[in-house]
């Protein structure tokens, strides 16, 4: 999906806050003009394909009516308690064509069983409502974090668990595969796709899809070690997601109405983490109305304007094409491939060439600042080294080398003059099996 959302929003909204002690009472959720539209309408203009809402945060606070907490909207002065931001968001997406995601806190500062085994049964019985009445789920987000003390049912004390065995992730696991089989679930380490080990949006370069999970610390709230690059070989395909806010905090701050990132900054996390092969999940914390505020919303209409100018056209759709070695010689992994726009198609050589070269004659002389990859991902990421060189005054000049691709790479540089492109790559294992190429020029950045 590459590009999607995180919708911070709870109770800390109206404190100010970060991260709630629990303790909050739930007469401060009062947003003055929810709009669900808006904010889902926001994150479609700027492209995203989902939004991944904070159905309960740390503090504990339910955003939909659960049957298992008095700690929830029904208990707030929004809608006289009639309200469900759960399913207002959900519904709101699906109007816009978006994928709906929740992140259900392990962590519960608010609940009185916290660290106690009967609070695993209170977990699992909210995680099976958000299965069972907000439609189709895209992803589930299992956060690690797990700071100590809360207000636990008025204890107002620090509490331990061991993150690895307390919740007993792999029989939670199994209530999302039940449910809901084709969402993919988010933690430090899987089971579906990793943490990329910081929250700047920035992948590592290289970034393989891959993690060893033999090594320790490999569950939601353990080590990061590993987890910016990945690791390669690996035993597990885990690809790495970048989170990442808009501003400053998770949650909505009028404090920071000044530090909306700008579309310069944003672009800058798109080509390092999209652009490494990761996805980028980019915060927008509704305000205390309960909308998107405006400064993030032209912040996010330009960073689009900007992407969408950049992308219209591959200064090498209309090349000439002419690879060293194409699989059986056949149509089928024609180089051509690279070039129709689309993913599932790709070129590939014969299995012990393994090192090809691909030529693009363009059709005149082109400018370009950006270079697209992309891997052919049902076989795997198996490209380990390119480089890439332009035709200058009658010589290959190298401009530019890589190592991981996988879903998409984006190779952004200085700009280049030239009429003949050519693709090396230098390493791979197997054969490669390369899906799309595209050379771009980025609009000047007012
Ligand atoms: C972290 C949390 O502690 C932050 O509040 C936020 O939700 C972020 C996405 O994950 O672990």
């Amino acid at each position: 999906m590459e590009f999607y959302g995180f919708v911070h929003f709870t109770v800390n909204t109206f404190t100010d806050k970060e991260w709630g002690y629990g303790d909050e009472s739930e007469r401060v959720f009062n947003p003055t003009d929810f709009d669900a539209d808006q904010i889902a309408r926001t994150a479609r203009m700027a492209g995203m394909k989902g939004l991944i809402l904070t159905c309960k945060h740390h503090d504990g606070f339910c955003l939909w009516p659960s049957k298992y907490t008095a700690h929830s909207v029904k208990n707030s002065l929004w809608k006289d308690g009639k309200g469900d931001v759960v399913k207002e968001l959900s519904t709101a997406c699906r109007r816009q064509g978006l994928r709906f995601g929740v992140y259900l806190s392990p962590w519960d500062r608010n609940h009185q069983n916290y660290a106690r085994p009967e609070y695993i049964v209170h977990y699992r019985n909210q995680l099976r409502e958000l299965l069972s009445n907000y439609g189709d789920i895209f992803t589930v987000w299992f956060d690690g974090a797990n700071g100590g003390d809360g207000y636990y049912g008025g204890a107002r004390e620090t509490r331990r668990i061991d993150n690895r065995t307390y919740y007993d992730w792999p029989n939670t696991w199994r209530i999302v595969r039940d449910k809901m089989p084709m969402a993919v679930m988010f933690s430090d380490a899987g089971p579906d796709f990793r943490w990329v080990g910081n929250e700047s949006g920035l992948a590592g370069d290289p970034c393989w899809a891959t993690l060893d999970m033999s090594k320790p610390g490999r569950y939601p709230g353990g080590s990061s070690t590993g987890l910016n690059s990945g690791e390669r070989p690996g035993t597990a395909w885990l690809p790495a997601e970048c989170d990442v806010s808009i501003r400053p905090g998770w949650f909505y701050h009028a404090g920071e109405d000044n530090r909306v990132k700008t579309p310069a900054q944003l672009l800058d996390i798109y080509y390092q983490s999209v652009g490494r092969g990761a996805c980028l999940n980019l915060n927008l914390p509704p305000d205390r109305r309960g909308r998107i505020p405006e400064n993030d919303v032209q912040s996010l209409r330009e960073f689009r304007r900007l992407l969408d100018r950049t992308f219209a056209t591959n200064l090498a759709a209309r090349a000439r094409i002419i690879a060293t070695n194409t699989r059986r010689q056949s149509r089928a992994y024609s180089p051509q491939h690279l070039v129709d726009r689309n993913r599932n198609s790709y070129w590939c050589t014969d299995d012990n060439v393994t090192t090809p070269e691909v030529v693009f004659e363009l059709d005149r002389l082109a400018t370009f600042n950006v270079v697209s990859l992309r891997e052919y991902l049902p076989l795997g990421q198996r490209i380990e080294a390119f480089a890439l060189d332009q035709w200058q005054e009658g010589r290959w000049e190298e401009f530019a080398r890589g190592t991981s691709i996988g879903n998409h790479r984006l190779i952004r540089g200085k700009r280049v003059t030239t009429a003949k492109v050519r693709l090396r790559i230098t390493q791979a294992p197997v054969c490669p099996a390369l899906a799309e190429f595209g050379l771009f020029a980025e609009p000047e950045i007012k």
